[in-house]
C-alpha cells in the first residue's frame, strides 16, 4: 500500500460510512474510519492465522486471565501493521493529526494493573514472536474505575468504556456457550450404568465472546483475545422477565472488581471466575473435538494457563468436561488435565491469596465443588504414607471449610512459576515451600517483561529516533540490540542527544501538568517518578516522608544545595482501601502546601496525576529522570514500571526487591540507587520480632521531626487521616518497615542528587540503564513460557533473524 492509495481508500471509507468529507467529520468519526479500515485490513490475517494453525495442527496456547489491560489500540495496531508512518503521513496530508484521532479512543481498562498489563504485554508478544496462543478473559461493560480528585480525596466514578462502541471487537454469536451456575446436583446411574450429574435449578447462561484481534508486530500473524460477555439465552428468556431478574444475569460480567489485594469473598467475583473458566473450557474442547483426534490426545493440542489463581477452577472444570462429557474414567483425565493446565503465582501478600468458602463455592458450582473435594480426596490418599501428615493437612485444598485456590492449581498443573528471580525463589523457600517439598520439579521462574514496542517506539518516539540514527533500527525488532548503545557512552554528541530527547519529553509533559492542574513546573527539575497501585507494601509513604522531610529542610536553609525536584505520582487505592485513600488525600495535602509554598524558590513541586492508566504511563514514562522501586524487599513478585522506566532512561532507586534485583545485575551497582533491607534481613525481623519503630520514633531526630509533621499541623487538612497514618507507623509498629528503611533511602536520594549534578555523568547512567533494558523484552518471556511450559511452536518454518515467522504484509 502507498501513501495515494491510503488517503483514497481513506477518504472513500469516510464517505461510505458517514457520508461526508475530512473537512466535515470529527475525530471521532475519523478515528472509526481508519480503525474500520484497518480491521478490514487485518481480516483475512486473522482468518489466515486462524486456519494456519487449524491445517498444521498446532498445538495451541490458552492464556486465562481474569484481568487484561491493553490501554488504547489504535496506534499499536498501525506500528504492529507496519501502517504507523504512512498513514501518519497520509493523514498529515488530508490535514488531520493522527495523535488527535488517537486520543478519541477510550482506553481499554479490564484490568487493576501489573497482573492485567503483563497479559497484555503477553498478548503482543505471543503474536509477535509468531507463537499460536490467544487469551480467554471477560468482557467487563465497566473498566477499572475513573479516579477523579475532589478536595483532595480519591472519588470513583464508573469507566463507561463502551458508551461508543468498540470497534477491534467482534461479537461472535456462532462460538456462544451455555454456562450453568447455581442450582443442586445429584450423581445417579445411567441405562449404561455410568454415572452421570443430574442438575436442578440453577441458571443457564449464555456466555458470547467477543473476539480482538492480536496483531503481531510486521508478521502477519493475528491472533484472538477472546473475552466473555454475560446474555439471557433465548431458550430462556421466559424466566427472566422482570427488571430485577435480568439485571441479575447482566451483573455477572458488569464490573471488574477493583481491589487488586483484598479477597472480597463475594459471590458474584465467584460466579465471574466460573463464568469465563467454563465458557473458555468448553469452546476448546469444542474445538478440539473438530480436529477429529483422540481425547488421549488433548495435551499434544493443547495447553492452559492459568494467570494467577483466579481462573484456578480451570482444572475442575477441565475435568468435569473429560469425566462427564466425554465420560474419560478419572485417572485418564487426571493425567490430561496435569499436563495440559499451567499456573503462574503473582503475588505473595497473603491477604491475595485466593480461598473460598465451601457453602459459597457449592451454591455457585456445585459440579465443580465435588469434583474439588475428589481432586482433594485423592491427594490425601495419594500422599499418606509418602509425606507427614502435617505437610498434608497445610497442603491439601480443602481446609477450615474453605477450597484454597493455589491448591488446587498447583495440585491439578505438571508448572507453578513466580514472576522475577526473588520471588521465584522466596515461592520454594517461605510461600509456598510445602508444595516445594512434594513436587520439587513443577516450580520454576519466568521473570516478567514488556512489549518494548508501546514502551519505546509508541511511547517515546523522540528517544526511538536518536536510538535510530546512533545504533540503526534493528532494536526495533530485536530488543538485545539495545546493547550497541553501550559503544556511544563516551560519546558527547550521543549523550547530547539523549538529554534533548528527555528534555523534549520532560516539556510535553510539563504542558499537561500546567493544562490539567494549572501547576507550572521546571523542565530542568528532576523528575522523580512513583507510578503503580496504592499499596501498604509500595512505600508510596516513603517517598512522602523524604519529601516532606525536603521541604523541612529547605524551609530552614533556603540555600540549600539541591537540584529542583519534581515529585510526581500516579495512583489508584482500591475504593475499600482505607489507608491508601488516606495517604493519597495526605500526599495531596502535601503537594498543596509545598507548591503554594514561594519561599522555597521552586526547588519543589509535588504532582499527583489523576486516573493513573495505560494512557498516562505512556505519557509519565518517557518523561522520567528518576523511578522509585522502594517496596519492602520480599514484598513486590516483580514490578514491571521498573523495566518500562529503565527502557526510557530513568535511573532507578530501588529496594532490592522482585525484578529490581536483576535490574540492578544488569546494570551494575554503579548505574542504580540500591537501599534498605534485603529480603533476608526483614525475614530475621519477622523471626526475632526484634523490630521496634517507636524506638527509632524516640531516637532519630530527624525521623522524630518528618514524622511529627502528620500530626502537628504542618500539613493542613488532614488530621484523621494524619493521625491514621502515624498511628500505623508509631502505634501499630510500622508494617512495612518505612522508618527502618528512611535514613538509607534519603542517603540513596542525595546520591541520586549528586550524580544529577554531574551532567555528563548521569546521561551516561541513563544511556546505559537504556542500552541493558533488553533484556527485559515479553517476547524473550513468552519464548520461555513457549519453550518450557507450554511447548509450543510458531507455524511457519522459514523464520527472520530473531526466529519470527514472517508472512505477507497488511493490504488495503
Ligand atoms: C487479586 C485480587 C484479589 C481480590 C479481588 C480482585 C483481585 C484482583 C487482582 C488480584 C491479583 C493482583 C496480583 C498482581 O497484580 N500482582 C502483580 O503482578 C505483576 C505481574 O506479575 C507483578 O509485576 C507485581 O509485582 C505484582 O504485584
Amino acid at each position: 500500500m502507498n501513501k495515494t492509495e491510503f488517503k483514497q481508500s481513506f477518504s472513500r471509507r469516510l464517505a461510505e460510512k458517514f457520508a461526508m468529507g475530512v473537512t466535515d467529520a470529527s475525530p471521532n468519526e475519523l478515528y472509526q474510519t481508519l480503525g474500520s479500515l484497518m480491521t478490514s485490513a487485518y481480516s483475512q490475517n486473522w482468518q489466515q492465522t486462524w486456519k494456519d494453525y487449524r491445517e498444521a495442527e498446532q498445538k495451541q496456547a490458552y492464556y486465562f486471565s481474569i484481568e487484561f489491560l491493553p490501554g488504547k489500540m489504535l496506534k499499536s495496531n498501525l506500528l504492529n501493521m507496519g501502517w504507523l508512518d504512512l498513514v501518519t503521513e497520509g493523514l498529515s496530508e488530508l490535514g488531520i493529526n493522527l495523535d488527535d484521532l488517537a486520543e478519541v479512543e477510550p482506553d481499554m481498562a479490564l484490568g487493576n494493573g501489573g497482573l492485567g498489563r503483563l497479559a497484555s504485554c503477553f498478548m503482543d508478544s505471543i503474536a509477535s514472536m509468531g507463537l499460536p496462543g490467544n487469551g480467554n478473559g471477560i468482557r467487563y461493560k465497566y473498566g477499572l474505575f475513573k479516579q477523579r480528585f475532589v478536595d483532595n480525596y480519591q472519588v470513583e466514578l464508573p469507566d463507561e468504556w463502551l458508551q461508543n462502541g468498540n470497534l477491534w471487537e467482534v461479537r461472535k454469536e456462532s462460538k456462544a456457550v451455555d454456562v450453568r451456575i447455581g442450582g443442586d446436583v445429584y450423581m445417579s446411574h445411567d441405562e449404561f450404568g455410568i454415572l452421570k450429574p443430574n442438575y436442578h435449578g440453577g441458571m443457564i447462561l449464555r456466555a458470547v465472546p467477543y473476539d480482538t484481534g492480536m496483531v503481531g508486530y510486521q508478521n502477519g500473524t493475528v491472533n484472538t483475545m477472546r473475552l466473555w460477555s454475560v446474555e439471557i439465552s433465548p431458550e430462556e428468556e421466559e424466566r427472566y422477565r422482570s427488571i430485577e431478574d435480568r439485571r441479575a444475569v447482566e451483573d455477572l460480567t458488569s464490573v471488574l472488581y477493583p481491589d487488586d489485594s483484598n479477597e472480597a469473598g463475594r459471590k458474584l467475583r465467584l460466579s465471574q471466575e466460573y463464568f469465563f473458566v467454563s465458557a473458555g473450557v468448553q469452546s476448546i474442547l469444542r474445538y478440539y473435538k473438530q480436529l477429529n483426534k483422540p481425547i488421549d490426545d488433548i495435551n499434544q493440542y493443547i495447553a492452559i494457563h492459568i494467570n494467577d489463581t483466579h481462573p484456578a477452577m480451570c482444572v475442575a472444570e477441565f475435568m468435569r468436561l473429560l469425566v462427564d462429557e466425554q465420560e474419560l474414567g478419572w485417572e485418564r483425565a487426571w493425567n490430561l488435565t496435569q499436563e495440559v493446565m499451567s499456573y503462574t503465582n503473582h503475588t505473595i501478600m497473603a491477604e491475595a491469596l485466593e480461598k473460598w468458602s465451601i457453602n459459597m463455592m457449592k451454591s455457585v458450582c456445585p459440579r465443580i465443588y465435588q469434583i474439588i473435594e475428589e481432586i482433594d480426596r485423592r491427594f490425601v490418599e495419594e500422599m499418606t504414607g509418602v509425606h507427614d501428615f502435617d505437610l498434608i493437612q497445610r497442603t491439601r485444598i480443602i481446609q477450615n471449610n474453605q477450597v484454597h485456590m493455589a491448591h488446587l492449581a498447583i495440585i491439578g498443573s505438571h508448572s507453578t512459576n513466580g514472576v522475577a528471580k526473588l520471588h521465584s525463589d522466596l515461592l520454594k523457600s517461605v510461600v509456598l515451600h510445602d508444595f516445594y517439598l512434594i513436587y520439587p520439579a513443577r516450580f520454576n521462574n519466568k521473570t516478567n517483561g514488556i512489549a518494548m514496542r508501546r514502551w519505546t517506539q509508541l511511547a517515546n518516539p523522540a528517544l526511538s529516533k536518536v536510538l535510530d540514527k546512533t545504533i540503526g533500527n534493528s532494536w526495533r525488532k530485536k530488543p538485545s540490540d539495545l546493547r550497541l548503545l553501550l559503544n556511544y557512552e563516551e560519546d558527547d554528541q550521543v549523550l547530547d542527544m539523549l538529554d534533548q530527547a528527555k528534555l523534549e519529553n520532560k516539556a510535553r509533559l510539563a504542558n499537561y501538568i500546567q493544562e490539567h492542574y494549572g501547576i507550572k513546573v521546571n523542565t530542568h527539575a528532576i523528575f522523580d517518578v512513583q507510578i503503580k497501585r496504592l499499596h501498604a507494601y509500595k512505600r508510596q509513604l516513603l517517598n512522602l516522608l523524604h519529601i516532606i522531610k525536603l521541604y523541612l529542610d529547605l524551609k530552614e536553609n533556603p540555600e540549600l544545595p539541591i537540584e529542583p525536584r519534581v515529585f510526581i505520582f500516579g495512583a489508584k487505592a482500591a475504593p475499600s482501601y482505607h489507608y491508601a485513600k488516606s495517604i493519597i488525600k495526605v500526599i495531596n495535602e502535601t503537594a498543596r502546601l509545598i507548591n503554594q509554598d514561594t519561599t522555597i524558590n521552586d526547588k519543589l513541586k509535588v504532582v499527583f496525576l489523576e486516573n493513573y492508566n495505560v494512557s498516562l504511563a505512556e505519557r509519565i514514562i518517557p518523561a522520567a529522570d528518576v523511578s522509585e522501586q522502594i517496596s519492602l524487599a520480599s514484598k513486590e513478585a516483580s514490578g514491571t514500571s521498573n523495566m518500562k522506566l529503565m527502557l526510557n532512561g530513568a535511573v532507578t532507586i530501588a529496594t532490592l526487591d522482585g525484578a529490581n534485583v536483576e535490574i540492578r545485575d544488569a546494570v551494575g551497582d554503579e548505574n542504580i540507587a540500591i537501599f534498605g533491607l534485603t529480603e533476608s534481613e526483614v525475614y530475621q525481623y519477622y523471626e526475632n520480632k526484634n523490630y521496634s519503630s517507636a524506638e527509632i520514633y524516640r531516637e532519630n531526630a530527624v525521623i522524630h521531626k518528618v514524622v511529627k509533621t502528620l500530626i502537628d499541623g504542618t500539613i493542613p487538612n488532614i488530621f484523621a487521616e494524619g493521625q491514621e497514618i502515624f498511628d500505623s507507623l508509631i502505634k501499630y509498629n510500622d508494617e512495612f518497615f518505612v522508618l527502618r528503611d528512611f535514613e538509607d533511602y534519603c542517603s540513596a536520594q542525595e546520591s541520586v542528587n549528586q550524580a544529577y549534578q554531574e551532567k555528563r555523568r548521569w546521561l551516561q547512567i541513563s544511556l546505559r540503564n537504556i542500552a541493558n533494558a533488553g533484556r527485559f523484552s515479553s517476547d524473550n518471556t513468552v519464548q520461555r513460557y513457549a519453550d518450557d511450559i507450554w511447548q509450543i511452536e510458531p507455524v511457519f518454518a522459514h523464520e527472520d533473524d530473531r526466529g519470527v515467522t514472517q508472512h505477507d504484509s497488511y493490504l488495503l
